[in-house]
């Protein structure tokens, strides 16, 4: 009953903020994203019935706070299966953890493919996407690769809250240069931020009224492969939400000034008719997606900042890879 999976990163274009049902994990809002390449998480998952509880290793060492989280997406494979076996999970992500870099994402993806490959459960896509939802909404979209779209859905039950592929990654292939402006896990986690921002914020009501115009148009830019038009919606949600999580109280400033220094660096690159547009999720690294032409450009402009530590470069990339061993 041991199985690993790979999952990988993703990023929202459209992004997801906030939530309809909190302990289902069902969102408010629909969103697009793209799966990225090179930044995944490796995942082993052992049951095992000499264990009495689960047990978590992640990056190498064992993380108690994360494992009630872990445990609980676990029991919902579990009893599905039928069994009570407990497990190991180790788990290594090949990226920074908790930085913005969706860990959560490729981590419950990860984590479900492989539990559900070690307990032998034939789970459609859909199905692993709505258990991965379970660990981390944002999780449901790493099921897939290329271009996705998670369903908000209307089931009081979340059934039809799920993600499902817009778009394979060679259709077309965009590049995605992540600078890195802090190292370190954030102060305020995106599940918290969100409640904070549904609470407090008064701009929180018209950010989920505006989503289903914004991603009508991501969804139409992407089939057109219409680069200006996707650069133009993915900027305007990335900074809607983050006006929203802006003018919560106590305020959700997840920014750093380099932050800043790099909007404007690809804002000075398009106005030069590069093809280049920036998001950032809940932490301080810009993401610049670009037409594959422009990446070293993009890369080199990005790592001249003052302030950015590191550049990443990657292309879009696959869904869940799961390989169950032995039996
Ligand atoms: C996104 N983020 O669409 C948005 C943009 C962060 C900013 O999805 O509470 O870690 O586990 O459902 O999945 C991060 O949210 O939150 C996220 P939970 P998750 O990518």
């Amino acid at each position: 009953m041991q199985a690993t999976a790979r999952a990988r990163a993703n990023i929202a274009l459209v992004k997801y903020w906030g939530k309809a049902d909190a302990r289902l994990k069902i969102p408010a809002v629909g969103s697009i994203s793209i799966t990225l390449d090179r930044l995944w998480s490796d995942t082993e998952v052992r049951f095992d019935a000499a264990l009495a509880a689960d047990e978590l290793e992640l990056d190498g060492r064992s993380r108690p706070e994360q494992l009630a989280r872990v445990s609980a997406c676990l029991d919902l494979l579990r009893e599905r299966a039928g069994v009570g076996t407990r497990a190991r999970v180790v788990s290594r992500n090949n990226f920074p953890t908790g930085a913005g870099l969706a860990s959560s994402a490729s981590g419950f993806a990860a984590l479900v493919g492989a539990a559900a490959a070690a307990l032998g459960l034939e789970l459609s896509p859909r199905e692993l996407s709505i258990y991965a939802r379970r660990g981390s909404g944002s999780a449901a979209r790493s099921v897939f690769g290329g271009y996705v779209e998670m369903h908000a859905g209307r089931e009081a039950d979340g059934s039809d809250s799920y993600a499902e592929p817009l778009l394979a990654a060679e259709d077309w292939p965009l590049e995605v240069v992540i600078a890195i402006a802090a190292r370190g896990e954030k102060d305020v986690g995106s599940g918290e931020g969100m409640a904070r921002s549904e609470q407090s914020s008064p701009y929180y009501p018209a950010w989920v009224a505006a989503q289903p115009e914004d991603l009508a148009r991501a969804r139409a830019a992407i089939a057109a492969r219409d680069f200006e038009s996707l650069a133009e919606v993915a900027e305007h949600s990335c900074l809607k939400m983050h006006a929203a999580a802006l003018a919560a109280r106590p305020p959700l400033i997840y920014w750093k000034g380099v932050t800043l220094d790099c909007i404007e660096a690809v804002r000075t690159l398009r106005a030069a008719g590069v093809p280049v547009f920036f998001t950032i999720d809940a932490g301080p690294q810009l993401k610049a997606v670009c037409l594959p032409e422009a990446g070293e450009r993009v890369a080199a402009a990005l790592a001249e900042v003052p302030g950015v530590l590191e550049v990443m470069t990657t292309g879009l990339g696959p869904g869940l890879e799961t390989r169950r061993i032995g039996g």
